[in-house]
């Protein structure tokens, strides 16, 4: 396991769920915290709770202007980041697509694309020029499974996927590496997110079984990070024991 001591972490989505796992367990391995998120208190409590040296960061990853300008002034000491953790996502109910929202499929097309896409590229230059780097890009299951009403959020899960792959290929050759991972069910504030804060309807998604937990992803993500640099892991895909996959469904008549 290679130390993550002297390296610094910018972590999207801190302030909940995966991401806030993946901050913990990367301060845990040694490494300086960029906190980034919209929630600013969070973060604040967040960065208080951390052993090592970290940074809160106000950040709408789906503002381009914020992005390029935050990013961009980063203060000494954290502006030279080594992991590039792209956690800041949602999902956005559940209708199928003839029913469902315009404005929640462009809410996660602006956050899980665009916003990822605007973070790694601000970033990414610095990686490459210091030929140094790891961009953990937070995937899932719905990239590659279909699920009802899944629809918009399954495909920029899969936009993540292809361009995690592609920005692989123009990345050989350099110190920089590239991982998609791919989690299904993590019980976060994700579901209360997608049902709009209704938190019963949340609560019944992990009814009966046993989810992953935020720790279980970070663990994984932090796993990936402490390869020798030689070692590029380029998919995770993980599920609880209790999740599986569905038969083809089939309308007969
Ligand atoms: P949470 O809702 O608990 O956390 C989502 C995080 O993303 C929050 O910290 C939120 O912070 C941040 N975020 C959302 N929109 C923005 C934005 N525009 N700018 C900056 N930050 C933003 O959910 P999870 O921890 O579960 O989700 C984290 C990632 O993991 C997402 O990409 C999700 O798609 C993915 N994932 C989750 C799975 C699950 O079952 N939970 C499974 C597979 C993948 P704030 O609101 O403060 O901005
Ligand atoms: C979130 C998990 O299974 O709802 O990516 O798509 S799932």
């Amino acid at each position: 396991m290679e130390t993550l001591q002297g390296l610094t972490a910018l972590v999207t989505g801190a302030s909940s769920g995966i991401g806030e796992a993946c901050a913990v367990a990367l301060s845990e391995a040694g490494a300086r915290l960029v906190l980034a998120g919209r929630r600013g208190e969070r973060l604040e409590a967040l960065a208080g709770k951390l052993k090592t040296p970290a940074h809160p960061l106000v950040l709408d990853v789906s503002s381009r202007r914020d992005v390029e300008s935050v990013l961009g002034s980063l203060p000494a000491g954290f502006a030279e980041v080594d992991i590039l953790v792209n956690n800041a996502g949602l999902g956005l109910g559940l209708e199928p697509a003839h029913e469902a929202s315009l404005d929640d499929w462009e809410a996660m097309i602006d956050t899980n694309c665009k916003g990822l896409v605007y973070v790694t590229r601000t970033l990414l230059p610095g990686m490459v020029r210091r030929n140094r780097g790891h961009i953990v890009n937070l995937g899932s299951v719905a990239a590659t499974y279909p699920y009802p009403g899944g629809n918009v959020y399954g495909a920029t899960k899969a936009f993540v996927h292809q361009f995690s792959q592609n920005l692989k290929a123009d990345l050989v050759g350099t110190r920089v590496r590239v991982t998609d991972v791919q989690p299904g069910m993590v019980e976060t504030e994700f579901s209360v997110v997608r049902f709009k804060g209704d938190a019963e309807r949340a609560n019944k998604v992990y009814e009966g079984m046993e989810p992953l937990t935020g720790a279980d992803i970070a663990d994984i993500v932090l796993w990936c990070v402490t390869r020798p640099a030689r070692v590029n892991v380029n998919v995770v895909e993980v599920m609880p024991a209790d999740q599986g996959f569905g038969p083809f469904s089939v309308k007969r008549r």
